[in-house]
């Protein structure tokens, strides 16, 4: 975790690699604005102190646990001593295989996750491959691992993060979906689940049954209402299987929409640590509606260590989905006001937040009206404080910018 007091510096963000690599098509939107300054962290002297705190403790604990994994022979693919390790914020491996851990105390490398929308994919049918994929990493610099279940994309898996890739189509696409329940052995499922899409018109019993690991299912549905929907697992207990982090955005882009100069994603997401570094979540906790970690795209914090890079005077456009499960997010953008809003097919703004009970989801038009970093968090500030905030950084904003927090 960096600070503008030097207690620690991150480099540079890896170069994040495209959600999905379709050839033809309509054009991406922008990707980020070129990195301005790196201003990690700068952020004011009561959060930077208790983040301070939880710096050298969580240094501490998971130094201690590093150790006594490599004691048990189960250290392969550690980061060297976690906070201090994730400064390094070393790209994962690109292939699914090759980073997957083994034994109870391996975890995958952080990674960030591109904040910029992906394209909508060509062809009049969109057809996804979705799988199961259930790996440990952490999902906050100063927490222990988890055992997060996630899905991938079109053989495209967040590693090192705990979200899911979003998928975005048109207003009156048909939608192709092929669920696969852990292809292989890589993607290590050990228990049934499904897939539940929001934006489907179809019978749940069919098309979203449980099926055995290594299954597959298939269904198809016309995306008739746009929206920025939920997908998610419905096996039971589903407070379980979505507290895990079986949950993603799904995108239907109304006809006629507004342009923009940038398209953004953020699916802000509930974490429950277990009881032991590596391990399932847990359901405890869950139930008692207690999550540890906050997060916007599957990390807590990152887009304050890692901003994301916007420009000033662009018309910026973010979907957020709070998938939940329990909390309601109040989504708001410091220093900016949102002119338009829809969300669950109510359009409104002027607006200073948009407020997300579980399972909703909406866009969010607003213009960054000078030079400088703007902040966006949960104004639930407890869920704050557990990692839910982020910020944009414009392209001529003073190194210093974010140092006024
Ligand atoms: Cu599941």
């Amino acid at each position: 975790m960096s600070d503008s007091a030097g207690t620690a510096v991150r480099p540079p963000d890896p170069e994040e690699d495209a959600v999905r690599a379709s050839g033809a098509g309509p054009p991406p939107p922008a990707r980020e604005a070129p990195p301005g300054p790196t201003l990690g962290g700068r952020i004011g002297p009561v959060r930077f102190a208790v983040i301070a705190i939880a710096f050298v403790v969580g240094a501490v604990s998971s130094v201690a646990w590093a150790l006594s994994l490599d004691q048990g022979g189960h250290g392969r693919h550690l980061p060297s001593a976690a906070p201090a390790a994730h400064a390094g914020h070393v790209a994962g491996p690109a292939s699914v295989s090759a980073s997957e851990p083994r034994g109870g105390g391996a975890y995958e490398r952080y990674r960030r996750p591109d904040p910029t929308l992906p394209a909508v994919p060509p062809g009049r049918v969109k057809h996804f491959r979705v799988d199961v994929l259930m790996h440990r990493t952490k999902v906050a610099d100063d927490r222990p691992a988890l055992r997060v279940w996630s899905f991938g994309v079109d053989g495209h898996f967040m590693r090192g993060t705990g979200v899911s890739p979003p998928i975005v189509v048109n207003q009156g696409d048909r939608v192709d979906i092929t669920f696969v329940n852990g292809a292989n052995a890589a993607m290590h499922v050990d228990m049934a689940h499904s897939l539940d899409m929001h934006a489907a018109e179809v019978a749940p019993n069919v098309a979203f049954k449980t099926i055995a690991p290594g299954a597959t299912t298939h269904y198809s549905f016309v995306a008739r209402n746009p929206g920025v929907f939920m997908y998610h697992c419905a096996t039971e207990p589903m407070v379980l299987h979505l507290g895990a982090g079986m949950v993603g955005m799904f995108v239907v882009k109304p006809r006629h929409m507004p342009k923009v100069d940038r398209e953004l994603w953020l699916v802000q997401q509930e974490y429950f640590l277990p009881r032991a570094p590596g391990g399932d979540p847990d359901y405890a906790k869950m139930v008692a509606e207690r999550p540890d970690v906050i997060a916007f795209n599957g990390y807590a914090d990152q887009y304050v260590h890692h901003p994301i890079h916007v420009r000033a005077g662009e018309r910026i456009r973010m979907y957020v989905l709070n998938p939940g499960p329990t909390h309601t997010s109040s989504f708001h953008v410091i220093g900016a006001v949102f002119d338009r809003t829809e969300s669950e097919g109510v359009r409104g703004g002027p607006a200073q937040v948009m407020s997300l009970a579980p399972s909703t989801g909406g866009y969010v038009d607003f213009t960054l009206r000078g030079e400088g970093a703007f902040p966006f968090v949960d104004h639930n500030f407890a869920s704050m404080s557990r990692g839910a905030m982020g910020a944009m950084v414009t392209a001529h904003a003073a190194r210093d910018a974010l140092s006024g927090f």
